[in-house]
């Protein structure tokens, strides 16, 4: 059991609470101790070797995506998977501050093909009242046919190596997967948008008993918004980023953002990637600033020959003048009760999403069951590298692209 993870710097099953409440696991290592030598792969596979991807080179772009398109995520049953746009990848992993050797793959000697790939991009973390420079770790995938040859360790390994070159000593990542040790795990929640083409398709289903009329019913998206909202630009930065910081003091992990630069890279909208909005008063200032990103999914399998792709809508950060106090959640429901509503219809009938998903993070509990949202089979485990810290229940506003 676990007999990789046994020996890295994370908090393991079974250890019992320490005296330690929060820090790093280790905080002895230095530079001195790390190899400027790549990770031996020869040990587990013959005729591969490193590479360094470069996501602004379209032909890298090209072989990453490719990677991904037919190895990475799939649902449970194998019915859909990933189909991260080369647009998103983009936006994803090459972020301000982005070092170039950070984008690590594994290729063919020979015939130079791309088979593995793991990537890091910079990170400040605020862990309860501590601010923790890290990377978070994300697209780490093996092609298929060399899986169980224990390339993920190898993956892992280097590029800790690689983000430790750089004196950075904790990470952040999330997997589906249960590993040692959760520091918080969220629950996806599904909102069907076109449910005809969901049911054809089979995510959703219709329980015994009811009409699929019913169903489609219930799922109707309003067709006009609630409140005015314009898209978020940046003469909007300076008071949505107060607001952000504002919002953000009632999660107990959260991404936090130090530039302009940064802040302008996550939020600023990308055609068919990121969608992200301000509302504003009569005086013309910012209330609210509410995003999404969208994820293609191919569907799998000969059965859907009619339909080969879903289009996804994932909430991502927002913030509102309501959070502003802490005893405020009913006027805070209020509030992202339409913000939500407005996003469902946005994503709907200008962006022709099929579903909206977002996870139990946030103060997502407040809108979920009122906007019909469903509990989905699939959790997201939350992971900190070489960093220890209570678990976490609730209170999490970091969201990871996946
Ligand atoms: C996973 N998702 O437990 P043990 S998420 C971490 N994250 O180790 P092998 C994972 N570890 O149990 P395969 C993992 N999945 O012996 C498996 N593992 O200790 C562990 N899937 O390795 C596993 N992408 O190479 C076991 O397994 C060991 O050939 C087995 O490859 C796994 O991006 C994988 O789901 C996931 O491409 C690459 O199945 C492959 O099966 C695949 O024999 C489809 O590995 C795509 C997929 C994962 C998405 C993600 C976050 C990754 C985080 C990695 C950890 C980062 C740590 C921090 C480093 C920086 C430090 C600093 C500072
Ligand atoms: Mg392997």
């Amino acid at each position: 059991e676990f007999l990789f993870w046994k020996t890295q710097r994370v908090p393991q099953f079974g250890d019992e609470q320490t005296s330690l409440k929060q820090g790093p696991i280790d905080a002895k290592v230095t530079l001195a101790d790390i190899s400027k030598e790549p990770v031996n792969l020869s040990r587990n596979i013959q005729g591969f070797e490193w590479c360094t991807m470069d996501s602004s080179n379209d032909d890298h772009l090209e072989e990453i995506y490719t990677l991904l398109n037919e190895n990475y995520v799939e649902d449970l049953s194998s019915m859909i998977r990933f189909d991260y746009s080369k647009e998103f990848l983009k936006w994803a992993i090459s972020p301000p501050g982005t070092k170039s050797d950070w984008q690590v793959g594994i290729r063919a000697i020979v015939s130079k093909k791309l088979v593995a790939f793991i990537s890091a991009v910079p990170l400040h973390l605020k862990i309860n009242t501590a601010e923790v420079e890290s990377v978070e770790i994300n697209f780490l995938c093996v092609h298929k046919k060399l899986r169980s040859k224990r390339l993920a360790p190898v993956l892992i390994k280097e590029i800790s190596r690689r983000v430790a070159l750089y004196e950075i000593w904790q990470a952040l990542y999330t997997a589906g997967v249960v590993l040692p040790k959760p520091i918080a795990t969220a629950r996806y929640t599904h909102r069907p948008l076109n449910w005809d083409k969901l049911h054809d398709v089979g995510v959703v289903a219709v329980p015994e008993g009811v009409s699929e009329e019913t169903m489609k019913s219930k799922y109707v998206v309003n067709k006009k918004q609630n409140l005015k909202y314009v898209p978020f630009s940046e003469e909007y930065y300076e008071e949505t980023a107060i607001l952000f910081k504002q919002h953000n003091q009632r999660y107990k992990l959260q991404h936090i953002f130090k530039t302009k630069e940064e802040f302008l890279h996550q939020f600023l909208p990308i055609k068919n990637v990121l969608s992200s909005f301000v509302t504003l008063n009569d005086e013309g200032k910012v209330t609210d600033f509410i995003s999404y990103y969208i994820l293609p999914f191919n569907v799998l399998g000969e059965k859907h020959k009619t339909v080969e792709t879903l289009k996804v809508a994932y909430l991502f950060h927002y913030c509102s003048d309501c959070a502003s106090t802490l005893d405020n959640d009913r006027s805070l429901s209020a509030r992202l009760g339409l913000l939500i509503q407005d996003m469902l219809t946005d994503a709907f009938y200008k962006k022709k999403c099929d579903m909206f998903n977002c996870l139990t993070t946030q103060d997502n509990g407040l809108f979920i069951e009122n906007e019909n949202f469903n509990m989905g089979s699939g959790f997201l485990n939350f992971y900190l590298f070489n960093y220890f810290t209570e678990k976490i229940n609730g209170g999490v506003s970091k969201i990871t692209k996946d």
